[in-house]
């Protein structure tokens, strides 16, 4: 079932084409008295043809970014302000605090010396790390050490607190959660832990490497929960299998060279209800145009380039991240010729495909690129 009705009028036999009259616009205050509505007033808006994504396209520009994120060291405590955040607006999403659809995100910064309570919560988030050393995340009693470009996971209902060794430097991090779904849901609870830490219980980055050895797995493991017991994917590994894959494909037309983080255990999802990726376009790589539905955040983990999504142009270089929202076409590009360019994704696709919600259609002209609007 993809887009049949190309046409998308509103004029046909099927869809709710009722002109006010007097007498119905009295129908319907009195319908208002009772708490009902006619449903033709507003079937065509919620029942759109296609998925009509209230975000927009956005690249938040590390390089604009980064003073104003350390700015809030100076003016807030993390002690003070929970966790010190400079979330991600989508302009076209004032109503919920979203960077996309509804994925929320932000830049996390801390200073060495300085910690964040420990906390649970309903939502499921990921950290995606952008500078510094020293950083360390505990998840259940598992500390993990924070590499650049590490890609970080605290599931749904995990205690999870955040620091910085004194002897490290300042660290920025992206948060990624899915705060918007689950508040989307109703379903959202949060604990501050009640020692407001939680005691480290396990060898430092034990999950990692426990559940992180390529095409070899710990006999006799009884993971049954419903995320990845490897709770932290380092950039060092992620970037040489992705280099060695590429050697032996010609990768997709629309993503390039894509590798999917996965639970070692099932091999489907990290998480629930958020996916990620990693992607490499090749130097002078310029992919294909598709959308499917979905809300995508990307991070730009190295090198610099473009996309283009609905007809326009973004630009884009290291540690920026941008999106593409639900249903919008886009097309990714590598801006050199001798580097490459990988990008991470965090995405709903687990609820997306769960759902049974999993759609993707590839542009059929002007072979496979849009044109381009605006630059
Ligand atoms: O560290 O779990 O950016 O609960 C926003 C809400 C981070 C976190 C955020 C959160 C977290």
């Amino acid at each position: 079932m993809a887009t049949q009705n190309n046409d998308h009028r509103d004029d046909v036999i099927g869809r709710a084409n009722v002109e006010d009259t007097p007498e119905l616009l009295a129908y319907y205050d009195e319908l208002a008295e009772y708490e009902t509505g006619a449903l033709w007033t507003v079937a065509n808006k919620i029942e759109p043809w296609e998925p009509q994504s209230a975000s927009v396209p956005v690249v938040w520009r590390y390089k604009q970014l980064r003073e104003h994120v350390l700015r809030s060291v100076e003016l807030v405590t993390p002690e003070k302000a929970g966790r010190r955040v400079i979330y991600l607006n989508n302009p076209g999403r004032r109503d919920v605090s979203a960077a996309v659809g509804w994925i929320y995100a932000g830049l996390q910064v801390m200073n060495p010396g300085e910690t964040a309570t420990a906390h649970r919560h309903s939502a499921s988030a990921i950290r995606f790390i952008m500078e510094g050393e020293g950083a360390y995340t505990v998840v259940d009693g598992h500390k993990m050490t924070l590499g650049h470009n590490d890609f970080v996971l605290t599931p749904n209902g995990t205690w999870h607190e955040h620091a910085v060794e004194a002897d490290g430097t300042p660290c920025i991090w992206q948060d990624g959660l899915d705060i918007p779904l689950v508040n989307a849901l109703e379903a959202n609870f949060f604990q501050v832990h009640p020692d407001l830490s939680e005691p480290v219980a396990y060898p430092v980055d034990d999950m990692t490497k426990t559940w992180g050895n390529p095409g070899l797995t710990p006999g006799g493991g009884d993971w049954t929960k419903g995320y990845s017991p490897m709770f932290k994917y380092e950039w060092e590994p992620t970037y040489e299998a992705l280099s060695k894959y590429a050697e032996a494909t010609d990768g997709s037309p629309f993503d390039g060279v894509m590798m999917d983080y996965v639970n070692p255990v099932t091999n489907g999802p990290v998480m629930q209800t958020m996916g990620a990726s990693m992607q490499l376009l090749r130097p002078g790589e310029h992919t294909k145009a598709h959308r499917h539905t979905g809300s995508y955040l990307y991070h730009v983990a190295k090198g610099s380039g473009h996309s283009v999504i609905n007809g326009k142009r973004y630009d884009w270089e290291e540690k920026d991240i941008f999106c593409v929202p639900s249903w919008a076409w886009h097309e990714h590009a590598n801006g050199s010729e001798n580097e490459d360019a990988v990008l991470f994704c965090l995405n709903d696709l687990p609820v997306m495909r769960s759902l049974g919600l999993y759609r993707e259609e590839a542009l059929g002209d002007n072979k496979g690129n849009q044109p381009v609007i605006g630059a």
